[in-house]
């Protein structure tokens, strides 16, 4: 038994983790529907040793479906989502294109789980959830409970984003880059319009005019949204690295009311979604390659800020 479950834009990056995840977990469904484009229509896909035909997907894809996974970008969830919903199916929406509707929750599991409340599967009456940016989701994972504890102020964010949050095929260029920069030949600039392989760049995301760009303005909105609080002051700059998966970010955090370094630390090892990674004797922190493939946050170089404090923060002799 279990609920019926469609993924739509399971060819894509996204969408091959939404089957990663389902696999990884267990989860338990009584039929699964592979969804994409035309162009995709037709293509196999292996699952749990069955094997699936993509189908296109239209309107008429959800009768009889509970749970429809989106990762196929923002015009497919806006034209499919509400025949979705419609259809009694409970939409998770990976995509920007609901995130920031007022009546539409904004959900992370592990941070907001309340935002769901009223919404439940099969019971034929539909809704959609909207899933934020993932940087935004790594900040507040790691955030949040300090939050909830001392109350934010102010964040202040930076972050190094994989290839993966481009795309696969964003991932197959930092490949081929790094084969064509090594073998002396110029870099194969489709995805992104500079060299990618050896190099960082400001994320690829349109700049604003208060020059930010879109990348950096979802982290703040999608915050404020989440922590239904829009006096917290949040900035970001967000950068795209030449690693394949798992972003990094250096997160800052001012507090409405004290909190010292160790128990920040205690709070975040008990955090939901958060492993603490924080060996300064053998210099040991997260990293991309660990964190891959894994669904907690990782968090390390916890410390207080010694702009805030006199002698650098260091022991007065
Ligand atoms: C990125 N977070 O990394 C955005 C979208 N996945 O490009």
């Amino acid at each position: 038994d279990g609920p019926s479950i469609a993924v739509v834009g399971v060819t894509g990056a996204v969408g091959q983790e939404f089957l990663q995840v389902l696999h990884d977990r267990d989860f338990p469904y009584r039929s699964i529907k592979m969804l994409a484009s035309k162009r995709s229509a037709g293509k196999k896909q292996e699952f749990e040793g069955h094997e699936y035909v993509v189908e296109e997907l239209t309107e008429g894809s959800f009768d009889d479906v509970d749970i429809a996974l989106f990762s196929a970008g923002g015009s497919i969830s806006k034209k499919f989502g509400p025949a979705a919903v419609n259809a009694g199916a409970i939409v998770v929406d990976n995509s920007s294109a609901f995130r920031m509707d007022k009546d539409i929750p904004l959900v992370v599991p592990e941070v907001n789980p309340e935002a769901l409340n009223g919404i439940k599967v099969g019971n034929g009456k539909g809704a959609l959830i909207a899933n934020p940016n993932c940087s935004t989701i790594i900040a507040l994972v790691a955030a949040t409970p300090l939050h909830k504890a001392a109350k934010v102020k102010r964040m202040v964010v930076s972050t190094y984003q994989a290839a993966s949050g481009a795309g696969a095929a964003a991932m197959a260029e930092l490949e081929q880059q790094t084969r064509e920069v090594l073998a002396g030949q110029p870099p194969t600039c489709n995805i992104f319009s500079q060299q990618y392989a050896f190099n960082i760049f400001s994320h690829n995301a349109s700049v604003l005019e208060n020059g930010y760009n879109e990348e950096e303005m979802k982290m703040v909105k999608e915050t404020h949204k989440i922590w239904n609080d829009s006096s917290v002051k949040v900035t970001a700059t967000c950068i795209r690295v030449p690693v394949m998966r798992a972003h990094a970010e250096s997160i800052n955090l001012q507090f409405e009311s004290p909190l010292d370094e160790d128990t920040a630390r205690e709070i975040l090892q008990n955090a939901p979604g958060v492993v603490v990674i924080d060996d300064r004797e053998r210099n040991r922190f997260p990293t991309p390659l660990e964190a891959s493939n894994k669904d907690d946050v990782a968090v390390g170089r916890i410390r207080r800020d010694i702009s805030q404090d006199g002698n650098w923060g260091m022991p007065v002799p």
